[in-house]
C-alpha cells in the first residue's frame, strides 16, 4: 500500500478520491484551503488514522514543498483548482494562480522530493467547442475559457516535467462529472447538482433550450476510481486520457429520472438556450481503457438514483 498526497482533498472529486484511497488501504495526506471544498466532505476520512488534512493554499510558495518533503508520497493526485469556468472569466488572474501556478509548484515539489507519479485533473474544456464527436484525445485543442486554457497549459507543464525523467504523469480529461457533494452554488454549477437542489426544494427546474442537448455525464465514483488506478497501478506510462463513459445522456433523460422520484414537483420551465452553450458533448473512452485499464461502470440512471437518495 502506498502513500498518496491529494491536493484539493476536501473538494467534490478530491473527497471521493480520498475515500477510495483509504478504502483500498493507502495512507493519504490531503491539503485544501477550503475555498470551494468543505471539511464535512471528509467526515468519514477524518475518522481514519491513515488520513491527515492540512488546511493550506497550494498556490502559496513553500506550502507544497514543505508538505511533500514531510510526507514523502509515492504519488500526488493534483485536484486543487479554481473549478468554476465562469469565475475564470471574471477573475483570470485568480484562475492563473490556482490553475497554473499551483501546477508548477506541484511539478517542482515532485521533482525536488523524488515523487514518482502525478495524476492531474484536466478537463474536456481543453477541446473547446468541437462538433466532431465523439471527441478523441487527438482532437484539436481550442479552449474557449481561461479555465480551459489553464488546464491545457497545466498538462504541458506536467508532461514536460515527466519528459525530463523519473516521473510518470497521467492527465485525466474529465467530462461532465456529477454525484454527491457537488456544489450547486451558482447558476453555472453543474446542471445535475442544480437539478438535485431544485427537486429537493420542491421547485421546478429550468431547462435552457429544448432539453435534447446531450452530455457525457460520468459518476464521481467512476472518476475517483480512475484517479486511484492512475496513482497506484504499476507499469503506467505518461499520457493523457479522456475520463468519460462514451455514452450520451440528454437533459430530458436526466429530468425523467428526477421526475420519477419527485412526482409532486411541477414540470420543468423551458427557457431559451444559453448563448455559447454547446448542443452535444461526448468523449471517446477507449484510450483510458487501453492505457489505464479503466472503463466507467456506474450507469447514469443508477448514479442519479444514488444522488437523489443521499441525505
Ligand atoms: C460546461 C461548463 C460551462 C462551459 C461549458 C463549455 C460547468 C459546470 N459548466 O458546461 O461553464 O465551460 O462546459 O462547453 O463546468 N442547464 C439547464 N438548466 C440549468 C443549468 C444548466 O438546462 O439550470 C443546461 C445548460 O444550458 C447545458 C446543460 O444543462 O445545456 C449542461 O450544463 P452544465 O453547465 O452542467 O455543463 P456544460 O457542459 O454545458
Amino acid at each position: 500500500m502506498g502513500k498518496i498526497f491529494v491536493t484539493g482533498a476536501a473538494g467534490f472529486i478530491g473527497s471521493h478520491t480520498t475515500d477510495r484511497l483509504l478504502a483500498e488501504g493507502h495512507e493519504v495526506s490531503g491539503v485544501d484551503n477550503l475555498r470551494s471544498g468543505h471539511r464535512h466532505n471528509l467526515t468519514e476520512a477524518l475518522k481514519s488514522p491513515s488520513f491527515r488534512l492540512a488546511e493550506a493554499d497550494v498556490a502559496e510558495a513553500g506550502v507544497l514543498d514543505c508538505l511533500v518533503a514531510e510526507f514523502q508520497p509515492e504519488a500526488i493526485i493534483h485536484l486543487a483548482a479554481l473549478v468554476s469556468v465562469q469565475e475564470s472569466i471574471q477573475d483570470p488572474a485568480l484562475n492563473r494562480r490556482l490553475n497554473v501556478t499551483a501546477t508548477e509548484l506541484v511539478a517542482a515539489a515532485a521533482r525536488a522530493h523524488g515523487v514518482r507519479r502525478i495524476v492531474f485533473a484536466s478537463s474536456a474544456a481543453i477541446y473547446g467547442d468541437t462538433t466532431d464527436l465523439p471527441i478523441s484525445e487527438e482532437a484539436p485543442k481550442r479552449p474557449i475559457s481561461p479555465y480551459g486554457e489553464a488546464k491545457l497549459a497545466s498538462e504541458g507543464i506536467l508532461l514536460a516535467a515527466a519528459a525530463a525523467g523519473g516521473l510518470t504523469v497521467r492527465c485525466h480529461r474529465y467530462f461532465n462529472v456529477f454525484g454527491p457533494r457537488q456544489d450547486p452554488a451558482s447558476q453555472y454549477s453543474g446542471v445535475i447538482s442544480i437539478f438535485d437542489r431544485r427537486y429537493r426544494d420542491g421547485k421546478p427546474v429550468t431547462i435552457f433550450g429544448d432539453g435534447q442537448q446531450t452530455r457525457d455525464f460520468i459518476s464521481v465514483h467512476d472518476v475517483a476510481r480512475a484517479n486511484v488506478i492512475a496513482a497506484t497501478s504499476g507499469g503506467l506510462v505518461s499520457g493523457v486520457a479522456n475520463i468519460c463513459t462514451g455514452r450520451a445522456t440528454s437533459l430530458l433523460d436526466v429530468v425523467a429520472v428526477f421526475a420519477s422520484h419527485y412526482p409532486a414537483v411541477p414540470p420543468p420551465t423551458l427557457a431559451p438556450a444559453r448563448s455559447g452553450d454547446i448542443v452535444h458533448s461526448l468523449g471517446r473512452p477507449e484510450r483510458a481503457r487501453a492505457e489505464l485499464g479503466f472503463a466507467a461502470e456506474v450507469p447514469v440512471a443508477e448514479a442519479l438514483g444514488e444522488l437523489i437518495r443521499a441525505g
